[in-house]
């Protein structure tokens, strides 16, 4: 017997369990006693069957990320399957919860699988730059069949215990407590009898393998890898399983399994899974959190209207205000559309869809925002404006509610202190479209009080938001650090290169898309109007908008888009636009690679990340990174720009930013304090240096 892994028994059934919190996580201090258990119970003649089962809230959820890197240590999870595979007796794994990576492949070397109608099924590894190493890549088709097995494990996602059950993965599923359920399963096939088939020798299924097919979609799933190497090494994994003998297969499947582990992709996804889950703690003491029960929302224009389906969808009552009747019936009306697209899709119910709907009052007056916890402004992103807002919160909301705005740049200090609560005012900056995109920055300003912040952050988990908390500064975190990128896009293009070639030079970075192809789509409008506001010029995209060249929903940007097509070409008309402004400035067009584009959009940066450090805008260098790739779509596979520096070298980055600062003077250039720290001490920390 061990803390973590228990043995009792229900007459001749070995009930097995794993209690290991939070996530019973395959940790060395579980594998041990697990293994002895394993082979005690499989000796012992009074046993006629084994369940294995898990305490707390969850089967095995996986590995124990935090070993990977280190040395294994013997006995590894193979090894432990490999034993469960020589019982002869009926093996039952009782999951509920989630069943996740090597949890998964715990269950698959059982010769049975009873779930928890409420569990859930998957092999996640793929999301941390891995794939299944515990045999999942060669055991799971054989329960699913190669094409399905293989869209399991290439997504990542995880399936519900009806569909496991439907599709083979699962036995039995039960309502209620799990265990008495998965021992009366395990008696009556000890008492049907054997032999009982290890699933290493179910082969049925990969006989029936059309290979052309699988091949397709797997090329088609590497298309989309963008530079990813695990769903490739995933899709390669699943077909060795078809084509070759399984212990041929698995020692494939470790091979991968060990390269993969050990790159720096991988490095950079456990990077940012762990930097998620540590932007979301708040230092100092717990707080009572304030409840939140109904949300109001200010404005239902685009921004607006997002605001209230995250929270719709999160099962949030929503008050939804606007200044006329038409605007409100407008923005509910989008509202609707949204969802319509979404039953259309098949990702939402007609049920789920009148239970969404259902959830929104729409309303002209302030004193319906009486009864709200929580109220977002997400009007037009004006100073004066968003004070006469709060002015009229300050008046109607009821005491304790949490006043948040959705600016995206303005000070929130000056915001709160134009009202009599600044204790209850904070930023809630969500990202375009609000009901999509992961990411929220939550703005503590200085009068927050802590319960209020605590509560939102806490909220954000509730509507599956990725929260990281940032001060007050201009642009927060990621716009600030987008500003510093911007310039640098721009004084590219007048020293010669197109918007093409820096975008492409983007893309084969691993971006989803470039800056220029990224301004078409958001609408070149927003960061006019934006830089009239500070009396900031760019003279290329602000001639384009002098133009009415707003990008896609123009028909015009920095590309031409033929009617209704997406994807922009070329367009002379901005390519000589360029060399003329360049002209203008006697500006010599010159040739840019690759790599050039790569240092001066990024090194900048990285300069204004390290600066965002030191003022403490934000706590850790991976939060910057979690905002970067949850709101911007910096390339998962990259970790985010302080994890990328840190593998780029801090020093090379200094000595280039300080090139590149004498040769043109430009303070975003000019290398930040703590960056040339990092340069020195490889670490990003602020306090240990200060
Ligand atoms: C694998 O299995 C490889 C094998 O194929 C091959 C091996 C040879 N390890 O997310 P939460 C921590 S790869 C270590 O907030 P939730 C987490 O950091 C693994 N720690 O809870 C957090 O710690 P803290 C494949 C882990 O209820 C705490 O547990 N599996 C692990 O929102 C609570 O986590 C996966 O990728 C772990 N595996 O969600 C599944 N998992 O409190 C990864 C969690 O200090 N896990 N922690 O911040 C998850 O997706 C979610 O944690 C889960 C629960 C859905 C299970």
């Amino acid at each position: 017997m061990s803390d973590f892994v228990k043995v009792s028994r229900d007459g001749d059934v070995a009930i097995v369990t794993i209690d290991n919190p939070p996530v019973n996580a395959l940790s060395f201090h579980v594998r041990e006693p697990l293994m002895q258990a394993l082979l005690a119970m499989r000796d012992d003649a009074s046993v006629a069957a084994i369940v294995l089962a898990c305490a707390g809230r969850t089967f095995v959820a996986g590995a124990d990320i935090t070993e990977f890197g280190k040395p294994v240590q013997q006995p590894d999870l193979r090894a432990i399957v490999a034993v469960l595979e020589t019982i002869a007796k009926p093996t039952v794994a009782a999951i509920h919860g989630t069943a996740l990576g090597g949890g998964l492949e715990l269950a698959l070397g059982c010769h049975f699988r009873v779930a928890d109608a409420g569990a859930r099924l998957g092999l996640p590894e793929v999301k941390l730059g891995i794939l299944p190493g515990g045999g999942g890549t060669v055991r799971l088709p054989r329960l699913l069949g190669a094409v399905k097995a293989l869209r399991m494990i290439v997504s990542g996602m995880p399936i519900s215990a009806a569909e496991a059950h439907e599709a083979g993965l699962v036995d039995a599923v039960f309502q209620g407590d799990l265990t008495p359920h998965a021992v009366n399963f395990a008696r009556e096939m000890a008492r049907k009898g054997g032999p009982f088939t290890p699933v290493r020798d179910r082969d049925d299924l990969l006989g029936e393998t059309d290979l052309a097919a699988f091949d397709a979609e797997a090329a088609d799933l590497a298309r989309k890898a963008r530079g990813l190497e695990a769903p490739i090494a995933c899709a390669q994994a699943v077909r060795n399983a078809v084509t070759m003998p399984f212990d041929e297969a698995l020692a494939a499947e470790r091979a991968l399994f060990v390269k993969l582990v050990a790159s720096d992709q991988s490095r950079a996804q456990r990077h940012l899974f762990f930097g998620e889950r540590e932007a979301a703690k708040l230092p100092g003491k717990d707080v009572v959190k304030r409840r939140i029960g109904r949300v109001g929302v200010i404005g239902a224009g685009t921004m607006g209207g997002g605001i209230a389906m995250a929270f719709a969808n999160g099962g949030f009552p929503v008050t939804l205000l606007e200044t006329s009747h038409e605007a409100l019936q407008r923005g509910l009306g989008t509202i609707e559309k949204n969802y319509a697209v979404s039953v259309t899709r098949g990702s939402l119910s007609e049920e789920a869809k009148r239970d969404r709907l259902a959830q929104f009052k729409g309303s002209t007056d302030y004193a319906d925002l009486a009864d709200c916890d929580l109220i977002i402004e997400a009007v037009f992103e004006d100073m004066a404006v968003k004070k006469e807002v709060f002015g009229k919160l300050d008046a109607v909301a009821k005491p304790g509610a949490i006043l948040a705005t959705n600016t995206s740049y303005l000070d929130i200090n000056e915001i709160a202190a134009s009202i009599s609560r600044p204790q209850d005012v904070l930023g809630l900056h969500f990202f375009s479209p609000a009901n999509v995109m992961k990411l929220l920055e939550i703005v503590r300003a200085e009068k927050t009080a802590p319960d209020a912040l605590a509560s939102v952050v806490d909220l954000a988990r509730r509507i599956g938001k990725v929260a990281v908390v940032v001060g007050v500064c201009h642009g927060f975190v990621g716009n600030r650090m987008l500003a510093a990128r911007g310039s640098e896009s721009e004084a590219l293009l007048l020293e010669g290169a197109t918007p093409s070639q820096i975008d492409r030079a983007f893309t084969d970075f691993g971006w989803p898309m470039g800056p220029f192809q990224m301004g078409d789509l958001a609408g070149l409008d927003i960061g006019w109007r934006n830089r009239k506001a500070r009396g900031l010029t760019a003279v290329i995209a602000d001639t384009l908008c002098e133009r009415g060249h707003f990008g896609q929903k123009t028909g015009r940007g920095f590309y031409l888009y033929e009617a209704g097509a997406r994807a922009g070409i070329p367009d002379p008309e901005v390519e000589s636009l360029i060399r003329e402004k360049a002209a203008e400035k006697g500006i010599a067009p010159r040739e840019i690679s690759a790599d050039e584009i790569i240092e001066r959009t990024l090194y900048p940066l990285v300069n204004e990340g390290a600066k965002i450090l030191e003022e403490k805008i934000a706590a850790r260098a991976s939060d910057i990174d979690v905002v970067w790739v949850n709101g911007y779509g910096f390339p998962i596979g990259r970790g985010g720009p302080m994890f990328w520096a840190g593998l780029e070298g801090a020093s090379k980055i200094v000595e280039r930013l300080e090139h590149w600062h004498q040769r043109t003077g430009k303070d975003v250039f000019k290398p930040a304090q703590l960056l040339k720290r990092m340069a020195e001490t490889g670490s990003w920390d602020v306090d240990a240096k200060a």
